[in-house]
């Protein structure tokens, strides 16, 4: 593996939905989980706020990387594992999970002889490591070929390309352990109302306007608010520990999202926080859990969003470049209203494979899954 003074690892570059990296099988990565957290930054190129000694786009959606295995779960195809790497600290956060970067795990799965292709589609069960859940990914593979071009186009991303639909399940509680980890569909934090709620992601859930803005600002405008970032980030603190997740000053979760009534035909207009930087759209599992509070009564949304009826209801979720779709299967219980499916459209594409290199001083190549010397019995 080791060539000169570099180490090459086998890699497909993809873009999953809004977001896009490297796409590894974890047993071409260190087995050792401190060297596979080096790895990874020394082939992003962080910490540096311009990546430039790696394959990592300076920004958050594009400093992300999928590592995928073959599941021994039963009923599941892969098992795939994200990891955010920090643009410009030296860290590497495994909690939450990234549902753009799951749109190129199915292609990726089939690809690299994971999943069996079938013809015309091919769904992939793909387990989420980050966060114990389980997604089905349907992937177009006419006559057995993974298909990247469609008509499909989704927010954030020019053109259009094949649709992969997705479907979650269970994801209430991904990272908290419940949907309301506080147990209150509203709290206050810092005198303001906010419903901390995790289905896929945890989130924090403010009205715009409760902050002194609109909530049709321009991610750029929100971006230079010095003010509102730092009282956004004194309300994330304050809600991490009130969700379970401890200190939340080296965590990408919860993230923030700041509602306000839709201003294009949707249901919601939405600002989202990643958690420092304004999202040019809003992420999957972001978009589930906002969602989810929209439906929920009671919740920070009320009397902002427009309310549906029924079992299966959609719900569009304005952001700052478009729309997102989300559909929701839900389910009246003792304990109140249950998402029991969320589904969406997502495209990908591979854009480049081949050998990712990095440093032999920051692994020589030796110990990675595949290689790992299985110590003899004595
Ligand atoms: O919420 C951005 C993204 C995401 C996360 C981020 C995501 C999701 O838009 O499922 O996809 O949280 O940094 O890619």
């Amino acid at each position: 593996m080791s060539r000169s003074s570099q180490t090459a690892i086998s890699c497909t570059l993809m873009r999953g939905g809004t977001s896009k990296g490297p796409f590894f099988l974890a047993s071409d990565l260190p087995s050792d989980i401190q060297t596979r957290d080096r790895v990874l930054l020394a082939a992003m190129g962080s910490p540096d706020p311009r990546q430039i000694d790696g394959v990592g786009g300076a920004d958050p959606l594009t400093s992300k990387v999928a590592i995928v295995s073959r599941s021994s779960r039963p009923g599941i195809d892969v098992d795939y594992l994200f990891a955010q790497v920090s643009v410009d600290r030296p860290l590497v956060d495994v909690t939450p999970t990234c549902g753009n970067m799951l749109a190129g795990v199915g292609p990726f799965a089939i690809e690299r002889g994971l999943a069996r292709a079938k013809d015309p589609i091919t769904p992939v069960t793909i387990y989420l490591v980050n966060t114990g859940t389980v997604a089905v990914a349907h992937v177009p593979t006419p006559h057995g070929q993974v298909t990247y071009g469609g008509e499909s186009s989704i927010a954030g991303v020019p053109g259009t390309a094949a649709s992969i639909r997705i479907d979650l399940r269970d994801t209430a509680g991904s990272v908290c352990g419940d949907l309301l980890p506080t147990g209150d569909v509203l709290d206050q934090i810092d005198g303001i109302d906010a419903t901390l709620i995790d289905n896929g992601m945890p989130m924090v859930v403010l009205r715009a306007a409760d902050l002194g803005k609109s909530g049709y600002e321009s991610p750029a405008e929100l971006n230079s608010d010095q003010q509102l970032k730092t009282r956004l980030e004194a309300i994330r603190i304050l809600a991490g520990e009130r969700m379970g997740l401890g200190d939340v000053r080296s965590k990408v979760v919860p993230k923030m999202t700041l509602i306000a009534p839709p201003q294009s035909g949707g249901d919601v207009m939405t600002r989202t926080f990643i958690p420092h930087k304004c999202h040019s759209a809003i992420g999957v599992l972001m978009a589930v859990t906002v969602g989810t509070a929209c439906i929920l009564p009671g919740s920070a949304a009320r009397g902002i969003v427009n309310s549906h009826d029924g079992p299966v209801q959609r719900l569009s979720i304005e952001h700052p470049s478009g729309e997102f779709s989300v559909e929701f299967q839900l389910e009246n219980s003792s304990g109140g209203l249950r998402v029991i499916r969320s589904s969406l459209i997502r495209t990908a594409r591979a854009l480049f494979r081949g050998e990712l290199l990095v440093p032999a001083s920051v692994w020589d190549g030796k110990n990675s899954l595949s290689t790992a010397v299985v110590p003899q019995a004595t």
